[in-house]
């Protein structure tokens, strides 16, 4: 009799192109599907040896799924996934780095501008039908602005190659400095915050990085600052930032990520010097076939005994081990 195909669990509506590279290979349960996901979950939980996702992975879920052999995260960043959990049970966790990195670092830039020349606030201007009465006011300029990235990984990096083509001095902070790029390390936070104008976050998320940027931060970055998010919402302290915003102890900030997506704090969205943006950063059509199809070739390597090909840190893999 020939082997039943592995049995893969979506937690999640995943990306049409995972569907149909899975039809007939993998038998696919869809939770999201199911009329009572927690009796369905009792059903086939020792069923499973995939699980496709974006979204929270912890250990509880993990005993429900006894025989679980790869997670493939469906985004680069993991920090849903207790990743150290999984590596303690003998499973592997995948993600999809290096493919939206220009994508993301695109839109980080565009950002940047649409927050310092205030650009979605001139369109409404425009809309409102204002210009004929008096021009749009005088905006912040990034000439002569330095810019601090914090975290300078690989997305790190491909936005400050591109803030390079626009004259401006780039300065980062991280775990450790990079021997490789010419760029100013600060061995703090608030030392990046303070030497430069705009700060860009692209460092993971997790316990590790929770509001990293806080009231103290935001103070440093200081009246001209611009804060610029495009990594996780746990990375700052929302509250301080909107008391930051109102009082002016800084400009302006442009999120494309908050604390606690979809749902954004309406005292965030009715200040006039935010841009905010629904977590698009790697949302374009090409980008996320790119990132399904890396899930694909994970999940299908894994099966075909060849292992993952993306394994995140924490579950390094050898194919002796
Ligand atoms: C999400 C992201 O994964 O890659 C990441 O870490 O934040 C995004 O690309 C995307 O929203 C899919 O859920």
């Amino acid at each position: 009799m020939p082997e039943a195909p592995p049995e893969i669990l979506f937690l999640r509506t995943m990306h049409p192109l995972i569907e149909a590279a899975f039809a007939g290979r993998f038998t696919v349960h869809r939770l999201a599907e199911a009329a009572d996901p927690e009796a369905r979950l009792t059903e086939i939980g020792a069923r499973i040896r995939g699980l496709c996702v974006g979204g929270q992975v912890d250990a509880a879920l993990m005993d429900r799924l006894p025989n679980l052999e790869i997670i493939a995260n469906f985004g680069v960043g993991y920090d849903a996934v207790d990743a150290v959990e999984a590596h303690r049970r003998g499973i592997v966790v995948t993600n999809t780095p290096d493919v939206l990195t220009d994508e993301v670092a695109d839109l980080a830039v565009g950002l940047v501008l649409a927050t310092l020349r205030r650009l979605p606030q001139a369109d409404r201007y425009l809309r409102a039908g204002h210009w004929p009465k008096a021009p749009f006011p005088l905006t912040a300029s990034l000439r002569e602005r330095r810019v601090g990235i914090l975290g300078l990984g690989r997305i790190g990096r491909a936005i400050a190659r591109r803030l390079e083509s626009f004259g401006v001095e780039i300065d980062y902070h991280g775990r450790r400095p990079q021997a490789d790029v010419p760029y100013a390390y600060h061995d703090s936070l608030i030392g990046l915050a303070r030497a430069v104008h705009i700060l860009i976050v692209v460092a993971p998320g997790g316990a590790g990085t929770k509001s990293l940027v806080d009231a103290p931060v935001l103070q440093a970055l200081g009246p001209e600052g611009i804060l610029v998010n495009v990594a996780r919402g746990s990375l700052v302290d929302e509250a301080a930032l909107i008391a930051a915003l109102r009082t002016g102890t800084i400009l302006g900030a442009g999120l494309d990520v908050f604390e606690n997506e979809p749902h954004v704090p309406a005292d965030l969205a009715a200040l006039d010097n935010t841009v905010l943006l629904p977590h698009v950063g790697s949302a374009s059509e090409h980008t996320r076939a790119a990132m399904a199809q890396l899930v694909v070739d994970n999940v299908v390597s894994w099966f075909e005994g060849r292992g993952p090909l993306t394994p995140v840190a924490e579950t390094p893999w050898s194919p002796h081990a």
